[in-house]
C-alpha cells in the first residue's frame, strides 16, 4: 500500500509495534537508556501472545533463552509494578512465588535460569534485553 508501517532495519513487527533483541549485557537503567535513544522503552508485555512472540525473538536471535530485561519496575513503590513506556499494568504472568523482592529486587527479567520464568531480581545485574517502539 501507500503507506506502510515498517520497523527500523534490524527490529521485528509484532502487532503493530517493533522489537529488537540486545544481546550487550547492561543493568536495568542503561537498557532502558540504550532503547530510549532507539526511539522506544524496555518492552512492555501485555498478553501471552506478546510474551510468547518476545520469548521466540530471543531463541531465534540469541540461539538460546537468554535472560533478558523488560520494562517492568517497582522502583518507586515497593510492590507496585509499573512499566517503563508507561502503557497499563496488567500484568500476570510472574513465575511461581514471583515477585517475591528478595534482597530487594526492583526489575523484571523474563528467562530467568534460561526457563520459562519471569522474575523480579536485582537492577544492577547485566543482562541482555528487549527493546520495543512504534514502527
Ligand atoms: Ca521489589
Amino acid at each position: 500500500g501507500l503507506f506502510c508501517n515498517v520497523c527500523p532495519l534490524g527490529w521485528t513487527w509484532f502487532q503493530d509495534r517493533c522489537y529488537l533483541f540486545v544481546g550487550t549485557e547492561l543493568d536495568w537503567a542503561e537498557a532502558e537508556q540504550y532503547c530510549i535513544s532507539h526511539g522506544g522503552n524496555l518492552a512492555s508485555i501485555h498478553s501471552q501472545e506478546e510474551y510468547a512472540f518476545i520469548r521466540n525473538l530471543i531463541f531465534h536471535v540469541a540461539g538460546n533463552n537468554r535472560r533478558a530485561w523488560v520494562g517492568g519496575y517497582d522502583a518507586v513503590e515497593e510492590g507496585t509494578w509499573q512499566w517503563s513506556d508507561g502503557s497499563r499494568n496488567d500484568f500476570t504472568m510472574w513465575g511461581s512465588g514471583e515477585p517475591n523482592n528478595l534482597n530487594t529486587e526492583n526489575c523484571m527479567e523474563i528467562n530467568v535460569n534460561e526457563q520459562d520464568c519471569v522474575s523480579d531480581v536485582v537492577c544492577d545485574r547485566n543482562n541482555a534485553f528487549i527493546c520495543k517502539r512504534h514502527p
